[in-house]
Formats: structure tokens, C-alpha cells, sequence
């Protein structure tokens, strides 16, 4: 990672000492609620495994509302406790000297961040499973980054804005309607359980949208775009389902 990554790093707020601590103190909250909860974090694979009845919430992390139903393992998916690579994309490192992200569309007036500008924003934890449309599924995943909602109210959206276009490298996008972009648990993330994202998973810089399937998280983001008609995105285009909700197997089509 390059130097003006780390600094920024260091630069934060909350330290990664303090970070961590937070994370140990999550995952004992979690191991205390439920042992079945934790032995998924080991990928017993095909094992289902259930959340506990009541699951003590960290203050300051938001909780997708899919790590409390019980039974997490959406219809035709298997668990996992690796993290497999998925998609299509180049995974060099990219330079977050150079990194911009832009906010376009139906916005009263279209902005741009450099990557230090990004990084001081009102930072926010999402705790997450992933879904992914090839059948896996990874359960308890701490994200560190910024809201959809934060980087929304940068600008002002105009009244026809209705879909969100994510950008991505390479001319990469998904879409998104405005209201699952701004679900509290969609988060812009730099660093995954405690680590830095790396860049074959989309470092320095991915969405993460925890209630789709996972190729709606586009990896690498380079800005979104608010627009007035929806724009299927690059899987969107290629036979994947345009809504994506894993619990509807929205899979294709
Ligand atoms: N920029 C970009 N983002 C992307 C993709 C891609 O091809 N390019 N693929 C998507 C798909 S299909 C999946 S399943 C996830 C995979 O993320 P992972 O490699 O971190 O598991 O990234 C999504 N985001
Ligand atoms: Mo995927």
C-alpha cells in the first residue's frame, strides 16, 4: 500500500489500535449471544448456521437487518468462511494519490473528492453477510467506511433523482434504486474486519450493499450518479436479475 494510503490511515481519527479493540470486543459479544454464531466465521462448509435469539448490538455499528432473522442462509446458498474472488476487473493496486470520486447527475451541482477529502467524512462500522450469486455466502463481516446516506447529503439531489448508478473502474457500474442505495447498512468500505480492503476485493475504495446479491457492490467505485431512469448496470446487462434480492433468489432475468 502506498504512503498516502497509510498516512491517511494513521491520520483517522479512530486508531487501528482502538479499532481493533472494538472488533475483539464484537466478536466477544457475539461469541458470548450464540457459539453457533461464531463457529460460522470458521466456514464449516454447507453448515447452516443460526444467529442467536438476541444478539447484543454494539453501539456505533450498524447492524444489517439480515444478520438478526433466523435462519441467515438465504434459499440455494451455502456457507463459507473464505472469501472468494469474484467478478471481472483488474486487481493492480490502484494509487490513491491520483483517486477521485464523483458525484454526478441529477444533482443541483456535481462534486468531486479527492481521496483525503473522502476519507475525512463522518466515518460509520456496518456489520454484514455477503451473498453471493455463485452460492456462497460469508456470514459476519465488519466493514469500516462511509455511508451511502453521508455521501449523498454532500449534494443536493434534484426531485427526479430516482436510481443511483455506482462507477467503477475500468467503466464498471451497477445500479441501484435511490432507496436501497440509502439503506443505513450501504456503506462506501476501506477496510474489511479490521484490515485493510485489499485491492483484488476492490481496495481502497467499494460499496458494499449487504441486502443485494454481491454483484451489486462494485469494487473500485469511482463516483455514483443519481439519475432519473434506472441504467442496468454491467452484470445487470449480462442476464443478472436487475432487483437482486438474495432472500427472492433474484438471481437472473
Ligand atoms: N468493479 C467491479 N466490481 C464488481 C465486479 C466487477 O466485475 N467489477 N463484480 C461483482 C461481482 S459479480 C461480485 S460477486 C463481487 C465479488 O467481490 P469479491 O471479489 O470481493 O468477492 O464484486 C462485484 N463488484
Ligand atoms: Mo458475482
Amino acid at each position: 500500500m502506498d504512503t498516502g494510503y497509510r498516512k491517511s490511515m494513521l491520520d483517522k481519527k479512530v486508531s487501528r489500535r482502538d479499532f481493533l479493540k472494538g472488533a475483539g470486543a464484537l466478536i466477544a459479544v457475539t461469541a458470548a449471544a450464540s457459539p453457533a454464531l461464531l463457529s460460522g466465521c470458521f466456514g464449516v462448509p454447507g453448515k447452516t448456521s443460526s444467529p442467536p435469539t438476541t444478539i447484543s448490538q454494539l453501539p456505533g455499528v450498524i447492524y444489517s437487518p439480515d444478520v438478526l432473522r433466523a435462519n441467515r442462509i438465504p434459499p440455494g446458498q451455502t456457507e463459507t468462511g473464505t472469501w472468494p474472488l469474484e467478478g471481472q476487473g483488474n486487481a493492480a493496486a490502484i494509487d490513491t494519490t491520483g483517486w477521485t470520486f464523483s458525484i454526478t447527475g441529477e444533482v443541483s451541482a456535481p462534486l468531486t473528492l479527492s481521496y483525503s477529502e473522502f476519507m475525512a467524512l463522518p466515518s460509520e462500522k456496518v456489520f454484514s453477510d455477503i451473498h453471493c450469486v455463485t452460492t456462497w455466502t460469508r456470514l459476519n463481516n465488519l466493514w469500516d467506511g462511509f455511508g451511502s446516506k453521508t455521501v449523498t447529503g454532500l449534494v443536493t439531489l434534484k426531485p427526479d433523482a430516482k436510481f443511483v448508478i455506482i462507477h467503477a473502474d475500468n467503466g464498471f457500474t451497477s445500479n441501484l434504486s435511490l432507496a436501497d442505495f440509502l439503506q443505513p447498512d450501504v456503506i462506501f468500505t476501506y477496510q474489511h474486519d479490521g484490515t485493510p480492503l485489499p485491492a483484488e476485493h476492490g481496495g481502497p475504495m467499494r460499496l458494499v450493499v449487504p441486502q443485494k446479491y454481491f454483484w451489486k457492490s462494485a469494487k473500485w467505485v469511482t463516483g455514483i450518479e443519481f439519475s432519473a431512469v434506472d441504467k442496468p448496470g454491467f452484470w445487470e446487462t449480462r442476464g443478472y436479475n436487475n432487483n437482486a434480492d438474495p432472500w427472492k433468489s433474484e438471481r437472473f432475468g
